[in-house]
């Protein structure tokens, strides 16, 4: 069965693509990461960093999570990321999503021994 840091890991991690200018990279990823599948995941971002400097988050900055819990970690570093957000007249199941490249601080939700991202929560 998938743990929920493996599902972080396949909704959110993506270390091998810089940050391109595919317009179309959200289409595709979203679809090929199952996100599209039952119904279009509305909003969902991508990280191209290392996956070790993405598990180092768990140990920064602690900050409240936008569900009231405490377990949240903000990137003391800006990371290149890539937002996906399905466009308004998108109608499943043919998820047209916009695709914006970002350069931000990620907030993660961490749990578990090891304490591991489980969860993406914003980008500031
Ligand atoms: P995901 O990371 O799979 O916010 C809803 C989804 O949208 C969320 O999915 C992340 C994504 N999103 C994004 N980029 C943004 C804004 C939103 O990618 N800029 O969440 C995994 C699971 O974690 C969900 O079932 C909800 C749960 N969760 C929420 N808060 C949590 C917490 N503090 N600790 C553990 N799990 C939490």
């Amino acid at each position: 069965k998938e743990s929920r840091a493996m599902k972080f890991q396949r909704q959110h991690m993506d270390p091998d693509s810089y940050p391109s200018n595919n317009p179309n990279y959200c289409n595709q990823m979203m679809r090929r990461r199952e996100m599209t599948k039952g119904s279009c995941k509305p909003v969902n971002t991508f990280i191209h960093e290392p996956i070790v400097d993405v598990q180092a988050v768990c140990l920064q900055g602690n900050v409240t999570c936008k569900n009231g819990q405490p377990n949240c970690h903000r990137s003391s570093s800006s990371m290149n990321i890539t937002d996906c957000r399905l466009t308004s007249g998108s109608k499943y199941p043919n998820c047209v999503y916009r695709t914006s490249q970002k350069e931000r601080h990620i907030i993660v939700a961490c749990e578990g021994n090891p304490y591991v991202p489980v969860h993406f929560d914003a980008s500031v």
